[in-house]
């Protein structure tokens, strides 16, 4: 590949050097991984993080009094202080690990929602939610009487905030927003969402699965009650989640599952609960992955989450201004590269999204095609889904232009099929 031209602040092709399976081929072709919104590519420091726990440190965590428990608790417990410094939270009890944001979601609709919801209380969201930040509300308004309500989206793809406060009443207990869009990769203004929240009283709930891993947040600066996010979308091994919550709601919340470690004592009558957050861990959680989890923080940490951000916007800007320049394509989303993440969707009219993104894979180049998990987004578009590249800290203005060479391919092709 050539030299990066990214005028970026860190070396992109050193970077790429840390990725071992970046060096592969796929159909002949070197691989272009542009579905990093999905999940991302993992540095050898994580994949060698996951092994030396396995090798060195594998125990239980908080209950052995052995060696190799302890370890393995500390490592454990400093990556959650690590994950609360990343995203400047007032200290580690308020991270709670789950499996995934979509757990982490779950979450708190199960152990906040449930014991605060009642009938006739309302929900608000956003139309360009994540099904996983849907769906629990939905079923849980089912269960409690309660109502969701939607803030809609313009033509252009940005939440339509005319008439927010017609739709955060005082009937509002929650608004949950969704930081970046998964599907058109809009950002969202949460400053004046969460403040219309708490002007009602109503708690504000950030769906950060899309923000965390590409830009600075800072939980405290941003005043959401609670915020979600996934390891794996930001270098992490799979299985591992966060959820962000202010102490005071931890603690006055129920646990989410019971089992082990979850409690205080345990008697045949009843049962009391953990501290918080352990009260939110029941059973044996997913501790490599965690401390694994810890290695992925310190690169990106080193890199500097400014630098991310500076890197995919620019990543993000060429590939609107290529993608603009061919004939009858369509792109969705702000197109503009400073109120987008780093994500570009787009259709042509005339071809389905997966043949565009079958064929971009003959040529090495990895896309998410499809509804992107956000079906009220796509229906309030009339389509069925978009063709989506997503990028990260490993791409070069070169995978850019091999996505846009494998698109024209894609357009060629079905110019000369027979009818
Ligand atoms: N979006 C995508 O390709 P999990 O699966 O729990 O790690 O993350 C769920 C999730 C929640 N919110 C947003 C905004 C997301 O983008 C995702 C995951 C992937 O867009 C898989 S559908």
């Amino acid at each position: 590949m050539k030299p990066a031209r990214v005028r970026t602040m860190f070396d992109v092709q050193a970077i790429r050097r840390d990725f071992p399976i970046l060096g592969r081929r796929v159909h002949g072709k070197p691989l272009v991984y542009l579905d990093n919104a999905a999940t991302t590519q993992k540095p050898r420091a994580v994949i060698d993080a996951l092994v030396h726990f396995y090798e060195h440190q594998n125990a239980n965590i908080h209950r052995a009094i052995h060696t190799l428990g302890e370890e393995a608790t500390a490592a454990y417990e400093e990556t959650r202080a690590k994950v609360s410094r990343f995203i400047n939270a007032p200290r580690p009890e308020n991270i709670v690990f789950t499996r995934s944001a979509t757990e982490a979601l779950n979450l708190v609709a199960a152990a906040w929602g449930r014991a605060n919801l009642r009938q006739g209380d309302e929900i608000v969201l956003t139309q360009m939610e994540h099904h996983s930040n849907m769906i629990p509300w939905q079923r849980l308004a089912q269960e409690v009487g309660a109502t969701v309500k939607y803030i809609g989206v313009t033509d252009e793809g940005t939440l339509d905030l005319d008439g927010l406060g017609d739709i955060i009443t005082e009937k509002a207990k929650l608004v949950g927003v969704t930081q970046v869009s998964n599907a058109f990769g809009t950002i969202n203004p949460l400053g004046k969402i969460i403040a219309a929240a708490h002007r009602r009283g109503a708690l504000a709930l950030v769906d950060a699965a899309q923000s965390v891993p590409h830009m600075p947040v800072d939980v405290q600066a941003m005043d959401c009650d609670f915020l979600a996010f996934s390891g794996h979308k930001m270098l992490g091994p799979t299985g591992v989640g966060a959820l962000y919550a202010r102490y005071e709601l931890l603690e006055a919340m129920e646990p989410f599952q019971s089992g082990g470690e979850m409690i205080s004592r345990v008697r045949l009558e009843g049962a009391t609960w953990n501290d918080v957050p352990w009260k939110f861990e029941a059973g044996t959680p997913n501790i490599a992955g965690v401390i694994a989890f810890s290695a992925a923080l310190d690169y990106l940490s080193a890199l500097g989450m400014e630098n991310v951000r500076a890197h995919e916007q620019e990543l993000t800007a060429y590939a609107l201004d290529r993608l603009r320049q061919l004939e009858g394509i369509i792109t969705y989303g702000p197109q503009d590269a400073s109120r987008q993440g780093s994500v570009v969707s787009f259709n042509y009219p005339d071809i389905h999204p997966h043949d565009v993104g079958t064929i971009l894979d003959r040529e090495g180049v990895a896309i998410r095609a499809g509804h992107h998990c956000a079906q009220p987004l796509m229906r309030r578009f009339d389509m069925a889904g978009t063709a989506r590249a997503s990028f990260y800290i490993y791409n070069t203005l070169e995978e850019v232009d091999a996505l846009v060479e494998g698109i024209e391919k894609a357009r060629a092709f079905f110019d000369h099929a027979p009818e």
